[in-house]
Parts: structure tokens; C-alpha cells; sequence
């Protein structure tokens, strides 16, 4: 498809998308519905951002990372305080970081929340180094980054670790970033909604309640947070938690990220080679505890459904969520899967239940099959660009090149035809949600970038391509 029209080229519209919703500092995901700077957003906005602006891409990480908390944490939402305090919900009087979060170390000179989400930016720092040696060298910014995205994965492997097999758990749905996924209406299930009455939702105010979660989802997310900020958002044994699910796509991109810390690392003198080791420990525990070669899925486990307590019994296997997210697909991106796991996450991709293989225009984040498939509500079946983007990435990394070129196209076409929609109708393209949207528009810019691998012609050199940026090399 032709991406020229009068408005510009894509790339030139991606780049304006990202200009309106740049604050001085940092990039929001949306004007409307999310005005402040989200952690997973900010990092997949700054690996679009490097191709247009790599000191806006460099200081969009700068700036949420020195949000961070002394524990190590990084915030998923940092609030822009000038932005109204009511505009979205929950906002910095719900979290109320600087007084809750002080035995944890949250900064006194910003506010933010107190959850995580998935860590994507020490890959998001080394793409943004490669784009511009020079500047990134003449600023520091590797030495910089360096010490706060290692204490943020030390957080993660330390106190995250709520299972004790070598993965990370996630303590509520927005951690891991896709909210309203069926993967935890099981584990939800067990948490009593706080009572409409305490809160105000302001979503509604600019998303189509049907595409939204429900008030009762939104009742027990609020609760899960309030019960952590009132905690003092320690990190206990997950004896204690009401929810504590280890998640694919969230540990997958931690090993990623590992990966990542590796290439820093030696770039700033040291050696590499524990955290190569470390991912690869990741990424066998990942295949140990959520894999079935049966389905030929990753999925979540559920830590709480493996308590005795539970009435669904202490039986382990049983923990495993056999719901199809699309979060089982994004280890997909790991240089050191098994071949034979790699392959068969391929068919699952294309097969009915993902569609690649044909009646798709993008991966949906849920199961077309699945009793909880819709093609519009949050999360329960639409198209996401960021996922797409990691499915791009990992169907290339395991050679599948033919199928990674027809998913990077649909991406392109899409995102111009919805003006850089928040998330499509998975059949049919239709855009849904936000417009504008700041990691549409940013990996819109990273799929078009000519010097990439994902412009079409063969990488310049794939071995040392992907062993730079994602340590295929370790295999
Ligand atoms: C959505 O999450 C927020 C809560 O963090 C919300 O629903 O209000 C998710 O799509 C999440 O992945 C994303 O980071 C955030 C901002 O784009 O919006």
C-alpha cells in the first residue's frame, strides 16, 4: 500500500504524532485517556523516537528512570504535575507515592504509582545507543542508564520472585500491561471488588464503555492496588497476595532486557557474559514452568491457585491458566528458546487460533477460538501494535522472514489507515480506542526505518544484527 498522502508520509505523520504528545520531558501514550507517561509506553515511544529524535529518546528514559524508587522499582505511571490531578484515575492521590511508598524508597519530588510494568528498557537503551553512538557516548548515557537498569531488574529477581522457581511474578493485571486479558478473570476471581461507590472511573469519560473493562474488573484492579499501597507496597511472600501470576510476555522480556544489559554492559568495559547467563536461566525457566508442549503454548501460572488453601488444589500443574493470550507468544523474541519450542509457538501463531497464517490482519491478544474472544473490549481478543511489533521481531529472530514481512506490512497499513489507532479489530483493521497513539506512531518509525532489517531487503548482516541486538549469538 501507498503510506503518501496529503497529510505526508507516514513516517513524517508517525513523527508529528510523537511531537503533539511530547511534554518537554517525556512522551505521553495518549492526550486523552492516559495524559501522564506510562513505563512500557515510554520505553517502546523511545525505540521509535531514535530514528527522529535520539536525544528525546534518550531523555524520554532519562526521565522515567529517575522516577525510580530506591528499591529498585520502576513506577508505572510517572504524573506530570501539571497535568490535573483528577484527569485520570487512579491518579497521585490514590497512590499517594511520596507518603505510602517512603519505606520503599519512592522519590519525594515526583509522584508516581507504585506498580511495575514489563521491563523493556534496557533493550529500549541499547537500540536508542545504537541509533546514535556518538551523542549517546558524548552525553554518557550507557554509564547513566546503566546502574538504575540494573538495580530495576536486581528489584525483579530479588523481591519479585513470589514463586521461588526463577520468574518473576506480577502482582496486579496493569503490571503486565495487557489489563483486562481473560488470562485473570480466573485469578481475579478470588478478590473482592472495592465498592463502586469508592472511585470514580475516568476512562469512561473517553473510551467506549463496551470496549472497556468492566466496573467489576475495575472494582477488584482498584482493590488489589489499595491493598498494596496500604501495605506500604512491601514486597512479602506471596503467601499474602491475593494475586501473584507469573506471566510469559512479562518474564520474556525481562531475558530480553537481560540480553540487553549484557550488550550495555560491555560497551561500558565490563563483561557481559553473567547476564547472557542470566537470561538464558530466564529463559529455561520460563520453557520449566510455562510451557506446554502439549497446546504448544506458554501460559500464566497462577501462584495462588497452587496454594493447598484453594479449592482447585495444590496440584502445580493445575496453577497453569490454559488460556491462549497472546502474552504465550512473545518469548518468541528469545535468542536461546529451544528450536523445537520456537517452532512450535510458530504454528500456534499461525494457526486458528492467532491466525497469521491467513484471516487475520494482526495477531489478536486473545484466542479468536476462546469463549472470552472479543473483537473490541480491552485486551479480550483487538490487535495491539506493541505486541505485533515483538511477534515481528521474533518471527525474523527464528527465521521465519517471509511470515514477519507480511506481519510488518499489515502494521504499516494499519497504522495508516486508523491514524495511529490504541488497538484494531484483529479481522478487520478497524481502529479502536485512542488515535494518536504513542507507541503505534513510534513503531510505526522503527518498522519503517530504511537502515533496518525490517525494510525489506536482507539485513546487512543478520548474524551480527541479531546477536547486537538481542544476543542471538548466545545460542
Ligand atoms: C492501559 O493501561 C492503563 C493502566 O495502566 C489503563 O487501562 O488505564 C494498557 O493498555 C497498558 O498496557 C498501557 O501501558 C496503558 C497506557 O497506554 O494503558
Amino acid at each position: 500500500m501507498e503510506h503518501t498522502t496529503e497529510h505526508g508520509s507516514l513516517g513524517e505523520r508517525a513523527a508529528r504524532v510523537l511531537d503533539r504528545n511530547w511534554t518537554g520531558t517525556s512522551t505521553v501514550p495518549s492526550r486523552t485517556l492516559y495524559p501522564h507517561q506510562w513505563s512500557w509506553d515510554s520505553a517502546f515511544i523511545a525505540i521509535g523516537l531514535r530514528h527522529v529524535a535520539p536525544l528525546r529518546a534518550q531523555t524520554e528514559l532519562e526521565t522515567l528512570l529517575a522516577a525510580q524508587w530506591g528499591d529498585g522499582r520502576v513506577p508505572h505511571i510517572v504524573f506530570n504535575p501539571a497535568v490535573p490531578s483528577d484527569a485520570y484515575f487512579p491518579g497521585p492521590a490514590f497512590w499517594r507515592s511520596a507518603t505510602a511508598g517512603r519505606g520503599a524508597g519512592a522519590p519525594a519530588g515526583v509522584q508516581t504509582s507504585g506498580i511495575v510494568q514489563p521491563p523493556v528498557h534496557a533493550l529500549a537503551a541499547w537500540l536508542v545507543h545504537r541509533a546514535d553512538p556518538r551523542l549517546s557516548r558524548a552525553r554518557g548515557f550507557l554509564s547513566r542508564v546503566y546502574p538504575a537498569l540494573a538495580a530495576w531488574h536486581r528489584y525483579l529477581l530479588h523481591r519479585r520472585d513470589l514463586g521461588g522457581g526463577g520468574l518473576v511474578s506480577v502482582v496486579h493485571p496493569w503490571e503486565q500491561g495487557m489489563d483486562n486479558s481473560p488470562c485473570w478473570d480466573a485469578p481475579l476471581a478470588r478478590v473482592s471488588p472495592a465498592p463502586a461507590r469508592a472511585f470514580r472511573r475516568r476512562d469512561l469519560e473517553h473510551g467506549a464503555a463496551g470496549d472497556r473493562p468492566t466496573d467489576l474488573d475495575y472494582g477488584r484492579y482498584v482493590r488489589l492496588a489499595a491493598d498494596y499501597r496500604d501495605g506500604g507496597y512491601a514486597d512479602g511472600p506471596c503467601g499474602r497476595r491475593e494475586f501473584a501470576v507469573e506471566d510469559p510476555s512479562f518474564n520474556a522480556l525481562l531475558a530480553a532486557s537481560e540480553h540487553a544489559l549484557a550488550h550495555i554492559a560491555r560497551e561500558l568495559g565490563a563483561a557481559g557474559t553473567a547476564r547472557h547467563a542470566r537470561a538464558e536461566r530466564l529463559t529455561a525457566a520460563l520453557v520449566e514452568r510455562l510451557w506446554d508442549p502439549e497446546a504448544e503454548m506458554f501460559f500464566c501460572r497462577d501462584l495462588r491457585a497452587s496454594d493447598s488453601l484453594d479449592p482447585r488444589g495444590p496440584d502445580g500443574s493445575r496453577a497453569l491458566v490454559t488460556e491462549y493470550g497472546v502474552s504465550g507468544l512473545i518469548p518468541l523474541i528469545l535468542p536461546a528458546l529451544p528450536r523445537e519450542v520456537a517452532a512450535a509457538l510458530v504454528r500456534t501463531a499461525r494457526g486458528p487460533r492467532f491466525g497469521l497464517g491467513g484471516g487475520v490482519r494482526l495477531a489478536p491478544s486473545y484466542d479468536l477460538r476462546g469463549p472470552a474472544f472479543d473483537p473490541h473490549r480491552y485486551w479480550r481478543g483487538p490487535a495491539w501494535f506493541n505486541t505485533n511489533w515483538l511477534l515481528e521481531r521474533g518471527l525474523r529472530l527464528h527465521g521465519e522472514r517471509a511470515q514477519a514481512a507480511r506481519l510488518r506490512a499489515a502494521l504499516l497499513d494499519v497504522a495508516a489507515a486508523t491514524d495511529f489507532a490504541e488497538y484494531v479489530d484483529p479481522y478487520t483493521g478497524e481502529g479502536c480506542g485512542a488515535r494518536g497513539f504513542g507507541w503505534t506512531a513510534a513503531l510505526t518509525l522503527d518498522l519503517l526505518d530504511p537502515a533496518g532489517p525490517q525494510a525489506g531487503a536482507p539485513p546487512r548482516d543478520d548474524t551480527e544484527h541479531e546477536t547486537e541486538e538481542t544476543g542471538a549469538g548466545a545460542r
